[in-house]
């Protein structure tokens, strides 16, 4: 690193907050068991695929009595997408190990999976560390999509853990990276290895959580950032009074990001990808429903607005999600389609879908229907940031007025403006909640290693709570999983949490939107703050608020 900003410098200087418990040190915690888990789905498939780790207990931390650490060596793994705070676990785990043995060496393998690999590492050193605490992005040792899951795989892992004395690794990840560790630890013990795999749960989108694991890091200040972007832009509508701006918001699957975004800036519009599924609304209702508001605001004189689109609506419509299975399952059969020319491409997709999905195909714009036919990623995933979803419902909207117009029912005048906030909030530098979260996580995954765990996602609760309240501790990953298809098969993956359209965040969205649909109740939340008065600069998501909190209501 060369220079640095004014903001990176104080920064730097900035001392994470731990759980209570772990301030003891890390040889002064032990592990207290609770009751035998199950999966939360498909328990059977789980169990025999995981006959070494399945039905292993939640952890909690509390004081214990001082043991003395051997010396161990760590690898750490960033895999998947970048997360604001990454640095942080890092910086966190580092500094447990150094606490538990100043002996201790941490490894960092390059690039995500792969780096276990092939063998690309840096010992990390305290220089190092030091020139990345509390700032965002992952390039202190590069993340990678690559999916760990082949006996081969496995074999190459441990003979670099074994070159380098590597006694236990840590996997940064989503739900996808988490299964990967899963499946690393049930291999790592069934040939009794000794080396021990703990994931740490991250990602923008919020989709990996659950009753022990409250929120994925990074989530709190990518949707801080993406709701400084909205309410600037909500401004600048407001203003010039002459743009609809639709706004696509990154998040794969779930809505989580777009709803918590839309309860901090109060849009005139908000779809929500798990209602659209729930409801069965085609692309024909969404596009009804967007242009009712735009008419009515229109009536109203106002021919501007907002409107969030989640990333992943795409594959809840529900006639285009059965076209895309579909899709997956024919490309997972067709040999170096990537390669193909496109119009080779387009006519083997259309003979080959069944009749219904092939319609649904042909419907799509030939810009949409290319970005479908573009690379899954290493997991199966359609890549759904790529997918101009934003534009395809400008474009229907366009043509709905259209007609509108014709018929004499709509005057107004449509002038759209299409974004996308996605990468703008990953490598954001980490809010002071996700900057004590990480670095807590981190930390805690030494805990989880000294007390000989294996197979287990690093666990901090009661976030909502100052950080000397909060309750450390580890998840089984196998707790978490169930089956799913990818790449035209059965396989175990973490379940994701999708929006819960009966818990109290959406009841929030659901409350209030008609009155934020015509009126402007724009919120406009400002530039995440670093210093200064603690109720702007260290409160969390509503998302979280509101779910540990759900008998409140908007202020
Ligand atoms: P993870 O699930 O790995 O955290 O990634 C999340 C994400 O940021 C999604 O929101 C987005 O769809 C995807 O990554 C984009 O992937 P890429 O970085 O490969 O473009």
């Amino acid at each position: 690193m060369n220079e640095i900003s004014a903001l990176q410098k104080v920064r730097a200087s900035y001392q994470p907050k731990l759980p209570a418990v772990l301030l003891n040190g890390i040889n002064n915690v032990s592990a207290s068991e609770g009751a035998p888990t199950e999966a939360v789905r498909d328990k059977e498939s789980i169990k025999e695929l995981f006959k070494n780790l399945y039905g292993m207990p939640v952890v909690t931390f509390e004081a214990g009595s001082t043991k003395s650490s051997a010396v161990r060596n760590v690898g750490v793994i960033l895999s998947g997408g970048q997360a604001p705070g990454g640095h942080n676990v890092i910086a966190g785990l580092f500094d447990g190990l150094k606490n538990a043995n100043p002996e201790n060496k941490l490894y960092g393998f390059l690039g995500g999976p792969s780096g276990i690999i092939d063998g690309k590492y840096i010992e990390l050193t305290s220089d190092i560390i030091d020139a990345y605490r509390n700032t965002g992005g992952f390039d202190i040792i590069g993340s990678g999509r690559t999916k760990l899951e082949t006996p081969e795989q496995f074999q190459k892992s441990l003979d670099v853990c074994k070159s380098l004395n590597v006694s236990a690794i840590v996997i940064i990840g989503g739900d996808d990276s988490n299964t990967n560790a899963a499946l690393l630890a049930e291999w790592m013990k069934d040939r009794n290895t000794g080396i021990q795999v703990i994931g740490c749960p991250k990602t923008i989108d919020g989709d990996l959580k659950n009753e022990q694991i409250e929120i994925s890091f990074g989530f709190d200040t990518a949707t801080k950032t993406y709701a400084e972007l909205i309410g600037n832009i909500q401004r600048d509508a407001n203003s010039a009074k002459k743009y609809w701006h639709f706004i696509k918001l990154m998040g794969r699957s779930a809505t989580h990001v777009g709803l918590e975004c839309a309860l901090r800036t109060r849009p005139n519009i908000a779809l929500i990808s798990e209602e659209v599924e729930a409801n069965n609304w085609s692309l024909k209702y969404i596009t009804d429903y967007m242009t009712d508001i735009i008419v009515k605001r229109a009536n109203a004189g106002k021919n501007f607005g907002v409107a969030l689109i989640p990333e992943g609506l795409i594959e809840f419509i529900p006639e285009i999600k059965a076209m895309i299975a579909n899709l997956n399952d024919i490309l997972a059969k067709a040999d170096g389609f990537d390669n193909w020319a496109i119009e080779e491409k387009m006519s083997y997709v259309s003979t080959n879908l069944e009749k219904a999905n092939a319609e649904v195909f042909n419907s799509l714009p030939s810009i949409i229907k290319s970005q479908l036919l573009m690379d899954r990623d290493p997991h199966g995933n359609v890549q759904v940031s790529r997918i101009e979803t934003e534009k395809l419902l400008i474009e229907m909207i366009e043509q709905k007025l259209k007609g509108l117009k014709a018929e004499g029912t709509y005057k107004g005048k449509f002038s759209s403006q299409a974004h996308f906030f996605g990468y703008e909030g990953r490598c954001a530098a980490p809010s002071n909640f996700d900057a004590d979260y990480c670095y807590s996580l981190g930390y805690n995954a030494v805990a989880l290693i000294e007390n000989g765990l294996t197979g287990y996602l690093s666990s901090v609760r009661n976030l909502s709570k100052p950080a000397s309240e909060w309750i450390a501790g580890g998840v089984p990953l196998t707790m978490m999983m169930n089956m799913e298809k990818r790449h035209g098969e059965m396989k175990p993956v973490i379940q994701k949490a999708l929006v819960k359209l009966d818990g109290p965040v959406f009841k929030e969205l659901k409350d209030n939107r008609e009155k934020w649909a015509l009126e402007e109740c724009y919120l406009f939340p400002g530039a995440i703050q670093y210093f200064g008065p603690s109720e702007v600069c260290d409160i969390t998501t509503r998302t979280l608020y509101l779910e540990q909190n759900s008998k409140l209501v908007t202020k």
